[in-house]
């Protein structure tokens, strides 16, 4: 196999025989997990792709037909300006580092380890969703976002065979072996073990799931590792498509349940084919609240050991009018408390340092909250006077303070018992989902689009919305 084409990079591959030869030994194991837990349906048609070619901002993808196990899953670091300097933590102004420091080694690899494995994770959760698709055009989208999490599998496993030696291959290969959702091998975190069954799933969770990548990665290209924030860096430039994806398709959702419930005057949909608003309203919740959980404890001494090391810093860290404070050695985070010997809510300080988790995790919800406000736009011009909601960061958590007691999507404190009478109401039910299935059935057609979604506004990279994206 010739690496210097099947892999496109731009880290001099080809002059460092030693990381190719990993790679290499590596990279039939990925095809073969690929074709075992990729998508289940279409691995040999031609589907309309973007990829990576180049770091260039003008033009660094190229769009173009290819069958899935042929995509060229590139390695691209995002080009440094200058001279690197950490901005943040216990060694603000020392030089940034090119190799990994004995003394942070474990700590870096457990990061990019726990970050590389919700990439094949998200793959194996989304393998059947190409069955049902609601359009040729949602098909491509799905490839897309699926081809890119296994992209983002290779930018960490890259950084895992350059900088960690045996170690790093090791956890290389672990990476293929974990599987979504499996009892005795599962996926390190949470979220990337729940089953994605339909579109609303899908959409909910590239809206939310993937948006806590975009805080992580985020967090990590403030990085004093610098192969980890350039690699990161560049991540995120497939991060917003997949954004996109999920937003525009709650979006479309959204728009269609409300022509449906205008020309029906009904606010029950089902008779029409459209999922009701409370249906999607029950998605928003569970998936926003699992992806909470995402961010670990408000508390923890990890994200302050994270963030004194300089391994990884705040959203926008180097926006010194967000943050002040650069080494957040002073004042404290205020923040509510579950507190279980009293049973109630108290306030509570916490050292900055230790609060990292917790204030990633505010500037993601400032971030759903304009998601939210998007859509409710969308119901008001269809002349629907129903809203979404983004329920309280308490709500059915499972990680964090809040985890210990039961909340309503309000935020108030009820008994376990309450949570469990009123589930069908907070979050989506069998019947729920079976009906969401029932709509949901396959469209490829180019140009046509299930009933229960609206069209998008344009097609792919100037393409007309009947291209075909996907080629049956
Ligand atoms: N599930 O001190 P704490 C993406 C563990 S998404 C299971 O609060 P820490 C993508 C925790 O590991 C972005 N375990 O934890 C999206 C710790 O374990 P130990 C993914 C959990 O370390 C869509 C213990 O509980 N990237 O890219 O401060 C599609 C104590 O907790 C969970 C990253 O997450 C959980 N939810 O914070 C495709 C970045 N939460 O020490 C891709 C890398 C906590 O007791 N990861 N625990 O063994 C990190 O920065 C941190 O590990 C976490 C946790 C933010 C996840
Ligand atoms: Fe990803
Ligand atoms: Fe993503």
């Amino acid at each position: 196999m010739d690496y210097k084409e099947l892999i496109p990079n731009n880290v001099n591959l080809k002059e460092n025989p030693k990381l190719l030869r990993a790679l290499e030994r590596w990279h039939p194991r990925f095809l073969e997990w690929w074709r075992d837990q990729g998508p289940v349906a279409h691995q040999e048609n031609e589907i309309y792709l973007r990829t990576a070619v180049s770091v260039d901002s003008s033009g660094w993808a190229v769009y173009d037909y290819v069958r899935m196990p042929e995509y060229r899953w590139g390695i691209f670091l995002a080009p440094v300006k200058s001279e690197r300097s950490i901005h943040f933590g216990d060694y603000i102004g020392d030089g940034c580092w090119e190799d990994v420091p004995g003394e942070h080694r474990n700590e870096l690899k457990r990061l990019i380890v726990t970050q590389g494995d919700t990439e094949p994770g998200s793959v194996e959760q989304q393998r059947r969703l190409a069955l049902s698709a609601p359009s040729n055009y949602d098909m491509r989208n799905l490839f897309q976002v699926n081809v890119e999490e296994a992209r983002h599998l290779w930018a960490m496993v890259y950084l895992l065979h350059s900088y960690f030696g045996k170690d790093g291959r090791d956890e290389a290969e672990e990476m293929l072996e974990r599987r979504s959702g499996d009892p005795d091998t599962p996926r390190l975190l949470s979220t990337f073990n729940d089953p994605i069954d339909d579109w609303l799933d899908f959409f909910c969770f590239a809206t939310y799931t993937d948006r806590d990548g975009k805080y992580q990665l985020g967090s990590l290209a403030e990085s004093a590792f610098t192969p980890l924030s350039r690699t990161t860096r560049f991540m995120l430039t497939e991060e917003a498509h997949h954004l996109f994806v999920g937003e525009t398709g709650l979006a479309r959702t959204i728009r269609r349940t409300a022509q449906l419930m205008k020309e029906n005057e009904s606010e029950d949909v089902r008779p029409y084919g459209g999922i009701p608003l409370d249906i999607i309203q029950r998605y928003i919740n569970y998936w926003y609240s699992v992806s909470l959980d995402l961010f670990g404890n408000e508390d923890s001494s990890n994200a302050a050991n994270y963030f004194a090391h300089g391994l990884k810093g705040r959203f926008n860290e180097a926006n010194r009018k967000l943050y002040p404070d650069a080494a957040a050695r002073e004042g404290n985070y205020h923040y509510t408390v579950f507190d279980e010997d009293r049973g109630q809510l108290m306030e509570r300080d916490i050292p900055m340092r230790r609060a990292m988790n917790a204030i990633l995790r505010d500037a993601y919800i400032e971030d759903c909250e304009r998601a939210v406000a998007r859509w409710n736009k969308i119901l008001e011009q269809e002349d629907c006077r129903l809203r979404i909601q983004l329920p309280s960061v308490r709500f059915h958590r499972e990680v964090g303070t809040f985890g210990r007691a039961s909340f309503d999507p309000n935020g108030n404190l009820i008994t376990k018992d309450e949570f469990e009478a009123r589930r069908a109401d907070f979050l989506p039910t069998r019947a729920d989902r079976e009906y969401v299935k029932s709509v949901q059935f396959l469209v490829t057609d180019p140009g046509k689009f299930a009933n229960w979604i609206s069209p998008p506004q344009h097609g792919i990279h100037g393409r007309p919305l009947d291209f075909e994206y996907v080629r049956l």
